[in-house]
């Protein structure tokens, strides 16, 4: 149904008759699963909204290493230690590759920057929460990371080539991050004192219900979810994904012996999955505003970073400047 609808308010989408015929003509190359380069032509909205999700998306991977890099020099050990380097460079990476991709829609790194630091771009709710204790590294690798598998694998079929492409680099190193997370975990739950598997329980019970929002809105609330959809960027809705995380991990908290803070949550026979409680949704959208535990430090540490490498980004133009002028003067 999706795939022949095009939007023209924000619910209802144009079909395929209503079209002009080069936006017809693009529909049709996104229907037969043919990918969407930089230099084909595009409707705006198109456009818009893949530099949207795409920034926001190399927003949260470098806001993402901030409550990680929180715990570099603590960590319980050398070899989680250097496993936590190792993740946390990878994120770095991730940003990278999606700030590379944004650009090649027409924006900027720069312009993307200054919309995150003026705080008009969003970057993921989940990376505004504290970490504090060595059980929410676990968490934030065990569900966040969870989370961010779930909703980045199907977008490696994204109809944007070069958005598509990022997300099978990133995807590779998504699984090892989730996966030394619960790891933490079982070393904590399975191997740990009393005390370490109740600061583990004492994670979960925090960490929990924002990793369910990561998803974003329900569907019924999602603005961008049907056009998305027809555009196969997005290939599931929100709560679609949501529910497989949830059916996922369930299993997985029972194995490490924690307890899931829902007390509504109960296998689902007919269904079969699980069904949850009702998501604060007032706390996300608070979030979302700037208001939540750890937004303020949050892009505080970003605009520092950014203004105090300004002598480093100045010295590569220099060295840029200097290099072409002696490649002009060998030509002369
Ligand atoms: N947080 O119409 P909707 C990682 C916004 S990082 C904040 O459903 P859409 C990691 C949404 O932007 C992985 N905002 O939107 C890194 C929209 O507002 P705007 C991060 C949210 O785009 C380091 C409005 O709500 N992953 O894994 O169709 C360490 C309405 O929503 C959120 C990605 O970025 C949220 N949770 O669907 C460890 C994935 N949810 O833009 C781990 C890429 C919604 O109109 N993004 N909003 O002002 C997506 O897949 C989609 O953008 C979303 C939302 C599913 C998130």
């Amino acid at each position: 149904m999706y795939a022949q609808q095009i939007k023209t308010d924000a619910r209802r989408l144009k079909t395929l008759e209503e079209m002009d015929d080069q936006e017809r003509a693009f529909q049709e190359r996104v229907d037969a699963d043919i990918k969407i380069e930089a230099k084909d032509w595009m409707p705006d909205g198109y456009r818009k909204t893949l530099i949207r999700q795409i920034s926001q998306h190399a927003h949260s991977e470098i806001v993402g290493q901030l409550p990680e890099a929180n715990w570099i020099s603590r960590a319980p050990t050398l070899e989680r230690k250097a496993i936590l380097l190792a993740k946390v460079q990878d994120e770095a990476g991730h940003g990278l590759y999606l700030y590379c991709a944004a650009e090649t829609l027409g924006i900027s790194r720069d312009q993307m920057l200054a919309q995150l630091h003026s705080g008009k771009a969003k970057y993921s709710s989940i990376f505004n929460y504290p970490t504090l204790t060595w059980a929410d590294v676990g968490m934030i690798g065990w569900l966040v990371d969870g989370a961010a598998i779930m909703n980045q694998v199907p977008l490696q079929r994204c109809s944007y080539g070069p958005y598509s492409r990022a997300m099978i680099r990133v995807c590779k190193e998504e699984s090892f991050h989730q996966r030394q997370g619960y790891d933490a975990l079982i070393t904590l739950c399975h191997k740990g004192t009393a005390a370490q598997k109740a600061m583990a329980q004492d994670a979960l019970d925090r960490w929990w219900w924002p990793s369910l929002m990561m998803f974003g809105p329900p569907d019924g609330e999602s603005i961008h979810s049907a056009q998305s959809m027809a555009w196969k960027i997005k290939q599931n809705s929100n709560d679609e994904l949501r529910q497989k995380f949830v059916d996922q991990t369930v299993p997985q908290a029972d194995y490490l012996g924690l307890t899931i803070p829902d007390p509504d949550l109960k296998w689902n026979d007919a269904k079969g999955g699980y069904d949850f409680g009702e998501i604060d949704w007032d706390e996300f959208h608070r979030v979302l505003r700037g208001d939540g535990p750890c937004n303020k430090q949050r892009l505080d540490d970003r605009v520092t970073a950014w203004e105090d490498g300004a002598w480093y980004r100045e010295g590569l133009m220099a060295h840029a400047e200097k290099k072409a002028a002696r490649r002009a003067a060998a030509a002369a």
